[in-house]
């Protein structure tokens, strides 16, 4: 995506797509570094890559249970209890008994963002409960009702971010109201509501609340809505959409809109930056910005009976996939009714903070490499590219090869330098490029317990070859259906089902062909496994497999059943490893290799992939 040569051959298209786009938009710009399809104002989102989320409310008293019973509904999303476990609107509050007033200071979870390396914080300013924590003049449903002397939580907290220089966000529930007698409550699916009825919500409470958030608090970086369908299958209109938007480019034209506002980014690209589901991580590279939401354990309000917590490390690695893709990731603390942040958040939060204190170069300001996603079973890459053209890449290698030899494919060029990030000498890592190969001799003792990083400079953009499988860290080629360059028959990807225990695979019913390329570093032999079920009872059909002038046929062989899940009665289709024999490599380069499947008539063999191994 930042590729130079690239860009002069898309130049022109690139021009009419500046002009389509900046008479559409005054404030799109484009530039070599930055991602593409970025706002002006959204420059400095894309740039953070981490903040925090807040999700805190009446609920946090409840702390996931209610009156002796806990949460109804297995997602165990805390702040639901009020929806969930049908609380009358005037009994919930008394929940706020349980806050300890004295204690809460916002300040204190701006601190912590600040520790945890996080550059921006959203806050429930009103969730689905309808409870505002602000001191609103539209609703007797807010904090200052219920605290004395007044405590308004958010102009707390905005004051508290402008003195870190944190930017503030703020989530706001415009679609779901469980308080408002007109508001949206999912019990309405049932009994539904008038048009004209659910207009009332929103011009009396949505549309002059948010001017108070919007007037009230100072610069506000982002609001987050959250309607999680699209509006065409919600009651909001899309008219009661783009009223509340105009609002906000009017009273606030800096500020971010998120695409649970119920449009997508792809239908108005007025929308800044789209919201993938909860927890979802990214899964390809995006060209607008996006982000993920996502909680340490599972529940957003605080809940106390969690157990599901992440560790550091996945959530290391949840940042990095983003960032390796062009998307940013903010991570969820519900602090409890005193305003302290679990034990579990926090510590997790300041051993980020750590990491990035260290490794902070590779994720603010970087974004996704131009090698397919997962190219590498190693880790991921992020990239940096100055106004000159010099590069850096940024390799987060997840697991430290136990050989210490780091294969990297697809990069013509040799980089200029190799070292560790968390090294300030920059001790050089040797280097030994071939062709599109980097290895790297990586040292013996990996520098991060959670993740290390190795820089690769470039002094110009490395060029990049594409539509290879990568050669694993141990010296093996995965050849899987989904990685072929050409494929032609059954191609169709069935999902791993019965949780895993029955793999990924295709159906193939008539003969098949797929087709890899990869590159060899050094003259080798490789053993050529190819795994597969068949549940006939004889030997029939056959596999072939082709490299270069070498072919081997085999018949294939049925693979039987086998237990799923022990004492279960949970049998499955078995997939099992055949060698097919040996192929030669004798020289560094590029190889083609193809796949036959042949089944025999009106049988079917599943195919699940072709390994090419020194074992
Ligand atoms: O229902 C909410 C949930 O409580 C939480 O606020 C999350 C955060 O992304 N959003 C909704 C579900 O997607």
């Amino acid at each position: 995506m930042l590729h130079e040569k690239n860009l002069q051959q898309i130049k022109p298209v690139i021009m009419k797509q500046l002009l389509f786009i900046s008479i559409l938009l005054l404030s799109v710009s484009v530039t070599t570094t930055a991602q593409k399809n970025t706002n002006e104002r959204a420059q400095w989102f894309t740039e953070s890559r981490f903040g925090m989320f807040i999700h805190w409310g009446v609920y946090s008293g409840a702390e996931g249970i209610w009156k002796g019973e806990k949460l109804r509904y297995d997602n165990d999303y805390a702040e639901w209890i009020y929806y969930r476990n049908q609380i009358a609107r005037d009994e919930y509050v008394n929940l706020l008994d349980r806050f300890d007033w004295e204690e809460i200071n916002p300040e204190e979870w701006v601190l912590l963002a600040k520790k945890a390396g996080m550059k921006y914080v959203t806050i429930t300013a009103k969730h689905h409960d309808g409870f505002a924590l602000w001191d609103s003049n539209v609703s007797d449903y807010d904090v200052a009702e219920f605290t004395n002397p007044k405590r308004d939580i958010i102009k707390e907290l905005s004051e508290a971010c402008k003195k870190h220089g944190l930017k503030l966000g703020l989530y706001y529930s415009h679609w779901v109201d469980w308080e408002h007698p007109n508001g949206w409550d999912h019990t309405r699916e049932i009994y539904g509501i008038e048009a004209k009825e659910y207009d009332i919500y929103w011009q009396e409470k949505v549309m002059p609340q948010m001017r108070e958030l919007l007037t009230n608090y100072g610069d506000i970086g982002l609001i987050w809505f959250d309607m999680w369908i699209h509006h065409s299958r919600s009651c909001v209109t899309k008219d009661q959409l783009m009223q509340l938007k105009s609002m906000i480019r009017e009273l606030q034209p800096n500020c971010l809109v998120n695409s649970r506002l119920g449009l997508s980014v792809e239908e108005d690209r007025d929308i800044d930056f789209q919201t993938l589901g909860d927890n979802e991580l990214g899964s390809k590279k995006k060209d607008h910005p996006w982000q993920t939401s996502g909680t340490v354990a599972h529940s957003w309000g605080f809940h106390a009976l969690e157990k599901q917590w992440k560790s550091t490390t996945t959530l290391l690695q949840a940042l990095i996939n983003n960032v390796s893709l062009n998307g940013n990731f903010m991570l969820n603390i519900g602090p409890r009714a005193n305003g302290d942040v679990p034990y579990e958040i926090a510590g997790r939060l300041k051993d980020m903070g750590k990491w990035l204190r260290i490794n902070g170069e590779a994720i603010y300001g970087s974004q996704a490499f131009d090698l397919v996603k997962d190219q590498h079973d190693w880790g991921k890459i992020t990239a940096k590219q100055d106004t000159g053209g010099k590069t850096k890449l940024y390799l987060h290698v997840f697991n430290w090869p136990l050989q210490k030899s780091l294969p990297v494919t697809g990069i013509k060029n040799k980089p200029a330098k190799a070292y560790l990030l968390a090294d300030k000498e920059q001790t050089p890592i040797p280097i030994e490029q071939t062709g599109i190969m980097t290895r790297l001799s990586l040292p013996e003792k990996q520098p991060d317990p959670f993740v290390s990083v190795v820089v690769l400079e470039y002094d110009n953009f490395p060029e990049v070859e594409n539509g290879l499988t990568a050669q694993t860290v141990y010296g093996g080629y995965s050849l899987l259906p989904e990685k072929a360059t050409n494929s032609s028959g059954n191609t169709h990807i069935e999902k791993a089902k019965r949780f895993g225990s029955v793999p990924r695979h295709v159906k193939v019913t008539r003969k098949s062909n797929y087709q890899w390329r990869i590159y060899v570093d050094e003259p080798c032999t490789k053993f050529a496994d190819v795994s597969y079920n068949f549940q006939g009872k004889i030997a029939k059909g056959t596999v072939t497999v082709k490299v270069d002038h070498t072919v081997i046929k085999q018949t294939i062989q049925p693979t039987g059943r086998t237990v799923g899940e022990p004492n279960q009665n949970w049998q499955i289709d078995c997939y099992k490893s055949h060698r097919i024999g040996k192929f030669k490599f004798p020289k560094a380069g590029y190889y083609d290799i193809s796949l036959e499947i042949n089944p025999a008539k009106n049988e079917e063999t599943g195919f699940q992939w072709l390994w090419l191994g020194n074992q």
